[in-house]
């Protein structure tokens, strides 16, 4: 596992309470450190789960004989992250990119990677109190899929991840289009979060203040819109499908208000920028996610990438 956020954390401890014996890199070590005195605490509706002690590592040298790398550090770090875990990684194990937004599939396919990727979406809920403190935000959907046509090892290791993941109490399944899934995950993301950091306020809260609401669905529908030009296929109805999500997870902190309200930097660059910067390209108008990403970015600074 690398990167011991909300999502990394979570996957942490439902790995080791499963039984499969994860290690962990972070790049910061006195978070690490902590980490190792304290271990990883998983909070769930029923209690809270012993700390699962797993090993926490700043030298991506113990990360080296993996046969499974869950990249799950924030998008903008990364290409800092892979630099200091590609060289390490054996030509038969497998890399699985978990983050938001669709800015890593450039990066990764430009990559002259040593072995074998695939990504992840996933709608887990996690929120991260603390260092190594991780609430879980409901259940939720961890799709996985290859990009370019697997190699049979690679391609029995996805299946084998799936397997795993279900093992440890996740919701896990292969998507055969699952640049699509990201997408999707994107236009939702590209509704919710910024507006939930503009509002301060959890995801249901939004279609109840209408203003709100309408940028919303207008931030979706231009987000489909660059998706329906890039040849994505896309749901039938995008912003019905986020007004949905926002009722599903109604009492959810959206992780990008999570980062602000933590200090952390945020994803917006890979969100709302991405939706903007595309548009750029394709020549499309995209007002209400350049006015998102700029009112956001005005609560933080975020990277530029
Ligand atoms: O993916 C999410 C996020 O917070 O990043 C949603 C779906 C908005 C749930 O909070």
């Amino acid at each position: 596992m690398v990167g011991p956020g909300a999502l990394g954390c979570l996957l942490a401890a439902r790995l080791h309470l499963a039984g499969a014996g994860p290690a962990l890199l972070d790049h910061d070590p006195a978070r690490a450190a902590l980490l190792n005195r304290q271990g990883i605490i998983l909070a769930e509706a029923g209690g809270v789960n012993p700390a699962a002690v797993v090993p926490v590592s700043t030298d991506p040298a113990t990360v080296g004989g993996a046969d499974l790398v869950l990249l799950c550090v924030k998008a903008p770090a990364l290409n800092s992250a892979l630099d200091a875990i590609a060289p390490l990684l054996p030509p038969s194990s497998l890399l699985l990119a978990l983050q938001n937004g669709i800015s890593h599939l450039e990066i990764l396919s430009a990559r002259k990677l040593p072995c074998a990727w695939a990504l992840g979406v996933s709608t887990e809920g996690a929120n991260l109190q603390g260092p190594g403190r991780v609430r879980s935000g409901g259940a939720g959907l961890t799709e996985l899929g290859f990009v370019q046509p697997p190699t049979p090892a690679a391609d029995q290791l996805l299946n084998a991840t799936v397997a795993l993941l279900n093992r440890a109490g996740l919701r896990a399944a292969r998507h055969p289009e699952i640049i699509g899934r990201l997408w999707r995950k994107l236009i939702i993301n590209c509704g919710i979060n910024a507006l939930t950091v503009i509002h301060d306020c959890p995801n249901g809260r939004l279609l109840e203040i209408p203003a709100a609401r309408r940028a919303m669905a207008a931030a979706v529908r231009e987000a489909a819109a660059v998706a329906a030009a890039s040849g994505i296929n896309l749901p039938d109805d995008p912003v019905a499908l986020t007004e949905a999500i926002c009722r599903q997870t109604a009492t959810n902190i959206s992780s990008m208000l999570q980062d602000i309200r933590q200090g952390r930097a945020t994803e917006i660059m890979a969100i709302n920028g991405e939706i903007v910067r595309r548009a750029g390209q394709l020549g499309l108008a995209t007002p209400v996610n350049l006015e998102l990403l700029t009112a956001a970015q005005l609560h933080h600074r975020s990277p530029t990438r």
